[in-house]
């Protein structure tokens, strides 16, 4: 099944965006497959408004395991099942807590052999600070660039310091393509499931 995974700092709206762009593409409960860090799976069947209920967080690092969502599109007259997979958010250095540090591990692995990455930012956030670009922003750029199928969310567009972020985040990331996002309203869903699409 191809693989689409949703990448990102914590904090950046991954999770909101995997469960608002599931429900985009049309699907009202969402079966989701989470992976423990003991590699146990475990499923569980949930409607948009639980699963953003209890994993959209402003608390960073709410998403601990690995959560794929397992989704069908229909493309032309046939229907097509790809795996939408939410990660654990990625940070610098070593974290200090040893569940974190395994679901960062467990998502390094899981990305690498994914067909197409989504790597979400904070718009906002980088509009209000527009140095918060790091050696994991520049190190993800050029694996982004090297593998391609890789494209950025800049994210959090509804909010008003999002537009001198995505600015920023567009020449950062000159060589890659860029789309503005909104978890809350949905903009930008319709370009991102172009690009779902083609991998399909
Ligand atoms: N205004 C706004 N808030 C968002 C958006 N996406 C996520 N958030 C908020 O940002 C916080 C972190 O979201 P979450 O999806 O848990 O981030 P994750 O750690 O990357 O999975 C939560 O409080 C969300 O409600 C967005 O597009 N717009
Ligand atoms: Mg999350």
């Amino acid at each position: 099944m191809r693989r689409t995974a949703v990448i990102g700092r914590p904090n950046a709206g991954k999770t909101a965006f995997t469960i608002s762009f599931a429900t985009y593409l049309g699907f009202q409960s969402l079966r989701f497959v989470k992976q423990t860090v003991e590699g146990e799976a475990v499923e569980l069947e949930l409607s948009q408004e639980a699963a953003a209920a209890s994993l959209v967080s402003p608390t960073p690092h709410k998403t601990t395991s690995i959560q794929a969502l397992e989704l069908e599109c229909a493309v032309g007259k046939g229907k097509r099942q790809f795996e939408l997979l939410d990660t654990c958010g990625l940070v610098e250095g070593i974290h200090p807590e040893r569940n974190i540090r395994l679901a960062m591990a467990q998502s390094l692995q899981l990305i690498k052999d994914a067909d197409l990455v989504l790597h979400v930012i904070d718009a906002a956030a980088v509009g209000r600070n527009q140095d918060s670009f790091g050696v994991l922003e520049e190190e993800l750029a050029s694996w982004g660039e090297a593998r391609g199928n890789y494209l950025l969310l800049a994210n959090k567009m509804d909010l008003p310091a999002a537009r001198a972020g995505l600015a920023a985040i567009q020449s950062f990331f000159s060589a890659l393509p860029v789309i503005a996002t909104s978890a809350r309203t949905g903009q930008g869903f319709k370009e991102v499931k172009k690009y779902v699409l083609r991998i399909l």
